[in-house]
């Protein structure tokens, strides 16, 4: 079993305690910024707020560089409005308890980037966002485990590899797909994207790696899918060996923000047939 770290690793500090996200000053909205910076993924706990102030505080901050939802989406009825605002999915099981909550795709490892379309001025090491707001939070995950959500330090974990494996990643690059949880939701132009291996952070300037999710083809493997499938295992059990997991241990009123070119991350199984989750999860680009 993977042991579970708190905070050996630099991910997932908390910030901005005893604050209102619907409320911020600009010196707090940067403070928020400059922190997810630098530490990939940060937490803002105890908020009590609606959709839509998620999403006008999301705005307020990054910008409106948001993508993958329809424009056109009614309320759903049987869900609370609170819960409900356009560009913010509802991950769990708002409607009640049920053999298959949504966002269970997230249970594999994976970069949240590659679901964003091709835009213009828009490359794949855009800084994307992706808060998840923890309002209703099962008291367990599975095998006696709390409920978490994982992330790896690529950064780290690009560190953490010898000179000669660097050097060998530098000169390669892969194609991504968005992860299946993606392909089922209406997000039509999102084609394969080209990202070398190792990127450099846009405002760190840091070097880490990006591997997408399993689905990713490295470039001169598009005819050797199973070669293509182990390269990318073998490397990333290679990272899964090197660096630490930081394990977010859910309370009620968490929201996670974690910066998509630093981190990977998965969700873990928790029982929807005892318990409830409702975690409104919003993405978007940081408008700089
Ligand atoms: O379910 C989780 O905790 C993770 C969800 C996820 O991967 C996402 O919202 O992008
Ligand atoms: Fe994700």
């Amino acid at each position: 079993m993977t042991p579970i770290t708190k905070h050996q690793s630099r991910l997932g500090v908390e910030v901005l305690r005893g604050c209102n996200l619907s409320n911020l000053t600009n010196l707090e909205s940067r403070e928020l910024k400059e922190s997810l910076w630098k530490h990939g993924v940060v937490v803002v706990r105890q908020q009590h707020i609606t959709a839509q102030q998620l999403r006008e505080f999301s705005s307020k901050t990054f910008g409106d560089f948001m993508f993958g939802y329809s424009k056109t989406k009614t309320l759903d009825p049987d869900i609370s409005p609170d819960l409900q605002s356009q560009g913010v999915y509802i991950l769990g099981n708002p409607k009640g308890l049920t053999e298959t909550p949504v966002g269970k795709f997230a249970w594999e490892w994976h970069h949240d980037k590659d679901g964003v379309p091709v835009t213009e001025g828009l490359d794949m090491n855009a800084l994307y966002v992706v808060m998840l707001y923890g309002v209703e939070v099962p008291p367990e995950g599975v095998n006696g485990q709390p409920h978490t959500t994982e992330f790896l330090d690529m950064i780290e974990a690009y560190n953490n590899l010898d000179h000669q494996h660097q050097h060998q990643l530098e000169q390669m690059s892969m194609y991504h797909s968005p992860p299946m949880f993606f392909k089922s939701s209406n997000v039509e132009d999102v084609p394969k994207k080209l990202h070398p291996i190792v990127s450099t952070h846009k405002v760190t300037g840091k070097k880490g790696l990006y591997l997408g999710s399993d689905t990713a083809i490295a470039v001169g493997m598009e005819d050797r899918p199973e070669e293509a499938k182990r390269f990318w295992q073998d490397l990333f059990a290679t990272v899964l060996d090197c660096t630490p997991i930081y394990s977010h241990v859910w309370q009620p009123g968490d929201i996670i923000f974690w910066d998509n070119s630093q981190v990977m991350h998965r969700g873990t199984p928790y029982d929807a047939t005892k318990y409830k989750r409702i975690a409104l999860r919003l993405g978007v680009v940081d408008k700089g």
